[in-house]
C-alpha cells in the first residue's frame, strides 16, 4: 500500500536522524539501506514507536511511496550515488523525483540532472549542513536542480529545516542544476575560512599576549555576544574551557595536524576554474596542508629562526580588542569573495542564485551559523543586485571601523613571527580591491616583452598593441602562447 510521503536510502548518521526529523514532523518516511539488515536494526531501536516504515529492496520501498515518488538517497557521495540511481530509474515512473542528499560534487549533480531529464524523472541535488545534530533538529538545506520538483518537496524540506527569527526556514530553492551543491561546498568553503581565522586569533592570544586557555576561552565568550556572534566562536570557548580527565587542558594535548575531506579544496579549485579571487579560502586550504607537515616542520623548527623579539609591550585588553576587529574585517572580506566565487558560477551556468536567501540558509542549522549573516541577508535584502558585499553600507563602515587594528594586528604579529595566512589575504585582498590602479601596467609589459602578449593603453581599453621593447623582436604578437 502506498503510504509513505518520502524514501529515505542511506542509514548512516545523516540518514537517521533526517528520518527521525521527518518523522517528527508528521511525514511518514521509507527507510532503506544497502546493507538491509541495518533497516530491521534501526526500525527496532532508534526508529521504535515512530511512523518509520521500512523496505528490504528497491522495488518494495517503491511500491510503498505516495505518487510522484519522492525517495533521498544520504549515501556515500560518488560511484554509490550512480548506482542507485541506475537501480531505481527501472523502477520508477514520469515525475518521480530523487533527491541526493549527500556532498556530491557539484558537476556529479549537473550530470546526474541531465540523465535524469532524459528519462523523464527530476533530479534534486541538496547541500544538507549541520552535521549529526542539524539533521535530527534542524539542518540548513540548499536544494537546486529540477524546479518542477520543488512544489512536492518544499513542504517537507522547509519543515524539517532549522529556523531563524520569526520562523524563517534555512531552505529555500538555489537554482538550476548543482547549484545547490555548488553553494553548500561554498559554505563549506566558507567553514574553512572561518575555521582558519579563529585559529589565527588563538595562536596570537597564546603566543604573543600569552595568555592561558582559560582567558582565552573568556574572551571568546564575549565575542560570542557582540558581532562576531556564532557557532564557532561558541564552540571555539567551550573547546578552550575543556578539561582532559587528568585535570589538565585538552587543547593543548591535540596533535597540530590539521585533516581535511576535500570540500574546501574543491572551492578553491573553482575558484581558480572561474577567475575569482577566493583569496582567504585558498589560504585556509593550504593552512591545513602546512599543518599537516607536522614532522617536516619539527625539523625545521630546529633550524630556521624567526625574530629575536616575541614579547609584547603594548595595552594587552587593547590589542585583544585589536584582534577581534581583525578578525570580524577578515570574516567580511571572507564571505566578500565567497559571493563573489557565486555570483560568477551564476553567470558561468546561467543559474539565477538568490543571494539573500542563500545568506538566510546558512543563518542557522549549519557549521557557519551566525548573526552576521542575518547581516548580509539585510544587505541583499537591501539591493538584490548589490555587485559586492564590500559596497553595502554596512560591511563598507564595519570595515572601516575595523581596519586600523587590523593593519595594527597584523604588524605585530609579523613582528612576532606569528603565521596569519587569512588574516593578511584578508587584508591584501581588501587593498587590491580599494586601488584602481595595481601594477598590473607592469606585469601587461613583462608579458608583451618576453612573448609579445600584447596590452592595452589605459586611454584606449579594448584594444591591444604590441611594443618591439628590445629592438630585435620584431612586431609580430602572441595570441597562443601563454608562459
Ligand atoms: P557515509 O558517508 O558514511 O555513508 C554511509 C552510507 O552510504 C551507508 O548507507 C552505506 O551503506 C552507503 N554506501 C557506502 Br559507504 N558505499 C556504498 C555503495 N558503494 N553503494 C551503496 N551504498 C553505499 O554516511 P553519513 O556520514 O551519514 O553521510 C551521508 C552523506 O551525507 C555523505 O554524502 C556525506 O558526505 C554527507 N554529509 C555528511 C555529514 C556528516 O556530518 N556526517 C554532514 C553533511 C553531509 P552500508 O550501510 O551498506 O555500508
Amino acid at each position: 500500500m502506498a503510504e509513505a510521503d518520502i524514501a529515505l536510502i542511506g542509514l548512516a548518521v545523516m540518514g537517521q536522524n533526517l528520518i527521525l526529523n521527518m518523522n517528527d514532523h508528521g511525514f511518514v518516511v521509507c527507510a532503506f539501506n544497502r546493507t538491509v539488515s541495518k533497516v530491521d536494526e534501526f526500525l527496532a531501536n532508534e526508529a521504535k514507536g515512530t511512523k518509520v516504515i521500512g523496505a528490504h529492496s528497491l522495488e518494495e520501498m517503491v511500491s510503498k511511496l505516495k505518487k510522484p515518488r519522492r525517495i533521498i538517497m544520504l549515501v556515500k557521495a560518488g560511484q554509490a550515488v550512480d548506482d542507485f540511481i541506475q537501480k531505481l530509474v527501472p523502477l520508477l515512473d514520469a515525475g518521480d523525483i530523487i533527491i541526493d542528499g549527500g556532498n556530491s560534487e557539484y558537476t556529479d549533480t549537473t550530470r546526474r540532472c541531465k540523465e535524469l531529464k532524459a528519462k523523464d524523472l527530476l533530479f534534486v541535488g541538496s547541500g544538507v549542513s549541520g552535521g549529526e545534530e542539524g539533521a535530527r533538529y534542524g539542518p540548513s538545506l540548499m536544494p537546486g536542480g529540477h524546479k518542477q520538483a520543488w512544489p512536492h518537496i518544499q513542504n517537507i524540506f522547509q519543515s524539517i529545516a532549522a529556523k531563524v527569527g520569526t520562523g524563517e526556514p534555512c531552505c529555500d530553492w538555489v537554482g538550476d542544476e548543482g547549484a545547490g551543491h555548488f553553494v553548500k561546498m561554498v559554505h563549506n568553503g566558507i567553514e574553512y575560512g572561518d575555521m582558519q581565522l579563529i585559529c589565527e586569533a588563538y595562536h596570537l592570544m597564546k603566543d604573543v599576549l600569552c595568555l592561558d586557555h582559560d582567558e582565552m576561552a573568556k574572551v571568546f565568550d564575549t565575542w560570542n555576544k557582540g558581532e562576531l556572534d556564532s557557532f564557532l566562536i561558541e564552540i571555539t570557548a567551550n573547546i578552550l574551557k575543556f578539561y582532559d580527565t587528568d585535570g589538565k587542558h585538552l587543547l593543548p594535548k591535540i596533535r597540530d595536524s590539521a585533516g581535511q575531506k576535500g570540500t574546501g579544496k574543491w572551492t578553491a579549485i573553482s575558484a581558480l576554474e572561474y577567475g575569482m579571487p577566493v583569496t582567504l579560502i585558498g589560504e585556509a586550504v593550504f593552512a591545513r596542508c602546512l599543518s599537516s607537515l607536522k614532522d617536516e616542520r619539527i625539523q625545521a623548527s630546529k633550524h630556521l629562526k624567526g625574530p629575536k623579539e616575541t614579547t609584547f609591550h603594548g595595552d594587552k585588553k587593547e590589542f585583544l580588542e585589536d584582534i577581534r576587529k581583525a578578525l570580524y574585517a577578515s570574516k567580511i572580506i571572507s564571505y566578500t569573495q565567497g559571493f563573489m566565487l557565486l555570483r560568477q558560477a551564476a553567470m558561468e551556468f546561467g543559474w539565477t542564485l538568490n543571494y539573500g536567501g542563500i545568506a538566510l540558509m546558512w543563518r542557522g542549522g549549519c557549521i557557519i551559523r551566525s548573526v552576521f549573516l542575518g547581516k548580509i541577508k539585510e544587505a541583499f535584502d537591501r539591493n538584490p543586485e548589490l555587485q559586492n558585499l564590500l559596497l553595502d553600507d554596512f560591511f563598507l563602515n564595519a570595515v572601516h571601523n575595523c581596519q586600523e587594528s587590523w593593519r595594527r594586528v597584523i604588524c605585530s604579529g609579523v613582528q612576532s613571527g606569528i603565521p596569519m595566512p587569512c588574516f593578511t589575504t584578508a587584508l591584501s585582498f581588501y587593498d587590491g580591491y580599494r586601488h584602481d590602479m595595481l601594477p598590473a601596467n607592469l606585469l601587461q609589459a613583462q608579458r608583451d616583452y618576453f612573448g609579445a602578449h600584447t596590452y592595452e593603453l589605459l586611454s584606449k581599453p579594448g584594444h591591444f598593441v604590441h611594443t618591439n621593447w628590445t629592438g630585435h623582436g620584431g612586431s609580430v604578437s602572441s595570441s597562443s602562447y601563454n608562459a
